[in-house]
């Protein structure tokens, strides 16, 4: 081991996991996840081989957006557990040497939360500044043009105390005014609470939301909008999102983790490389460890899209800057859905020997495709609200299948979405006992990233290719790897030779040449 490796934190080496607690295991019967489950389960996490834990959140909510609408930051929702049991969970992951980041949702509560009742409860109430109350506009309506995330307007109107409030996605998550210092404290405490009681970090929700621009004016029309996609984009969020007093409150927020010391925040943001960039702050006053980096999701499957996003995003950090890569998550559609099975394999070995820290979706190790949601058991606010445009996220929410046995072992009775339709075979216990499985492939290739330290914290260069292939070393100190992806279904020559580590297909490689679907690690 070298020094730059043993020195690198957990969260540069390191794997996270996200755990979409709904989804994970039921342990009580109502057919919905929850913290004992999650504990009981921590070995199929372990024997993976991540390093981190992310749960969406956990905390009382009335579940209008499933968890995004926080009605008590320092509490859990009876449904999830209560404090015992998350203790029980946080003690249980530390034993196994694994890491715990719960998900802070800073820019809105839930509209049943306490201070959100006090605030609607009268003009003058001492709470009344902790949310974003505005006078309607000169014609009588909204205060602005602005949209809701979920479509609509992002005010809703208040007749007892006759002012809007501003919510940026549903109306039952107002939006929670960060200018106001008092509020602002009562956030961080919140933040603390946890720290005290032992938890790694947080992923912290749309934290480029968390500002809006003195005076609130109109956002720009988009230009490039149509119909085919969400209302929301009818606008350009110039004047919603990405305020520069928001970096003062991350800088916060970072100091406030590193008091703590090997503290981690992964901070979801998304935007354009160069003001994505900004989130990491400067070497003197950093911001967000990890700001969630969406390209995989965002861009084509293809050999040239990739090697230009890699280049750029690589060329948009910081030099102090760390990497992150995710291609799923409980809003994204599944990998193997939009790119399938063969394609989901070399996707794994990308995201996997990629520089920086990769985050995993709970069910893309088992490679989870389509999953068909009837039409009476759609759930998603934002597919509710705007049906047909085909962005329904609980295809991606749909419970872990763990076996044969019914709902799939995942609970005792029906769960609150639909199983995958494959579960009797695509499984865990199935995967388990098939050499060939996504499930294996995953662990292949995280212990080859535990093994070989070019691929956690050694440098990377893309490399020339031929079309439809993706090339890069990865190097540190005298070791160094190359790894080679065919993202076609067509054989393609490429001149490599060397002692082939990994594969994604079964059976000898071939020197000079990548199989169909074959992605490769080379030393
Ligand atoms: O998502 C923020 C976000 O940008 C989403 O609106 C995303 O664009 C969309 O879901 C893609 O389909 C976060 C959470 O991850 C999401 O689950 C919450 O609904 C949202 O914030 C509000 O808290």
């Amino acid at each position: 081991m070298t020094n730059d490796e043993t020195d690198a934190p957990w969260w540069q080496r390191g794997t996270i996991y996200q755990i979409y607690p709904r989804s994970f295991q039921d342990s009580d019967g109502d057919g919905i996840g929850d913290l004992a489950g999650i504990e009981a389960r921590l070995d199929h996490v372990a024997t993976l081989g991540v390093d981190a834990i992310w749960l969406s959140p956990i905390f009382p909510s009335p579940m209008a957006d499933f968890g995004y609408d926080v009605a008590d930051y320092v509490g859990i929702a009876p449904m999830f557990g209560d404090l015992a049991a998350f203790d029980r969970l946080l003690a249980a992951v530390h034993a196994r040497g694994l890491k715990l980041l719960l998900d802070f949702v800073p820019n809105h509560s839930s509209d049943q939360h306490p201070w959100f009742q006090a605030s609607r409860s009268s003009r003058s109430d001492p709470r009344r500044d902790w949310y974003i109350w505005r006078d309607p506009g000169p014609d009588g309506g909204p205060p602005n043009n602005w949209i809701s995330d979920f479509g609509g307007s992002a005010w809703e109107w208040d007749a007892a105390t006759g002012q809007y409030y501003l919510h940026a996605f549903l109306k039952e998550q107002p939006d929670l005014n960060w200018r106001n210092p008092a509020l602002r404290a009562a956030m961080l405490d919140a933040m603390r609470f946890w720290f005290d009681r032992g938890v790694d970090g947080f992923r912290i929700d749309v934290l480029w939301h968390i500002v809006k621009a003195e005076g609130f004016p109109d956002n720009p029309v988009n230009p490039d909008w149509h119909p085919g996609i969400t209302e929301r984009d009818r606008l350009l969020q110039r004047h919603s999102t990405d305020q520069p007093e928001a970096h003062a409150i991350a800088a916060e927020m970072r100091a406030l983790a590193d008091g703590y010391g090997d503290r981690v925040l992964v901070g979801e943001i998304f935007l354009p490389n160069d003001r994505h960039a900004r989130w990491y702050g400067t070497p003197d006053t950093p911001e967000v460890h990890l700001p969630f980096n969406f390209q995989l999701v965002e861009n084509a499957w293809d050999a040239a899209v990739l090697r230009r996003v890699i280049a750029d995003y690589e060329a948009s950090l910081p030099a102090f800057g760390w990497p992150n890569w995710v291609f799923g998550s409980h809003d994204a559609p599944r990998i193997a859905a939009r790119i399938g099975e063969a394609q989901a394999r070399v996707a794994a070995m990308l995201l996997l020997t990629l520089r920086g820290t990769p985050t995993l979706y709970q069910g893309d190790e088992l490679g989870i495709g389509e999953v068909p949601i009837p039409p009476d058991r759609v759930r998603d606010p934002q597919d509710l609200r705007q049906p047909g445009l085909g962005i329904g996220r609980d295809r991606s929410r749909t419970p872990m299948p763990w076996d044969a046995s019914p709902f799939a072992g995942f609970s005792t009775t029906e769960p609150w979405l639909p199983l995958n339709p494959d579960w009797r075979t695509r499984n865990v216990a199935a995967q388990d006992r098939d050499p060939t499985a996504m499930l294996q492939l995953y662990r292949d290739l995280l212990r080859l990233r535990r093994a070989q330290s070019p691929l956690s914290v050694g440098t990377m260069s893309l490399l020339d290719a031929p079309d439809g292939v993706l090339v890069y070393a990865r190097a540190h100190g005298d070791a160094r790897l190359r790894i080679l992806l065919n993202l076609t279904a067509q054989d393609a020559i490429v001149d490599w030779h060397g002692t082939p580590l990994l594969s994604t297909l079964e059976g000898p490689s071939v020197p000079g040449l990548l199989r169909a679907n074959e992605g490769l690690i080379i030393a």
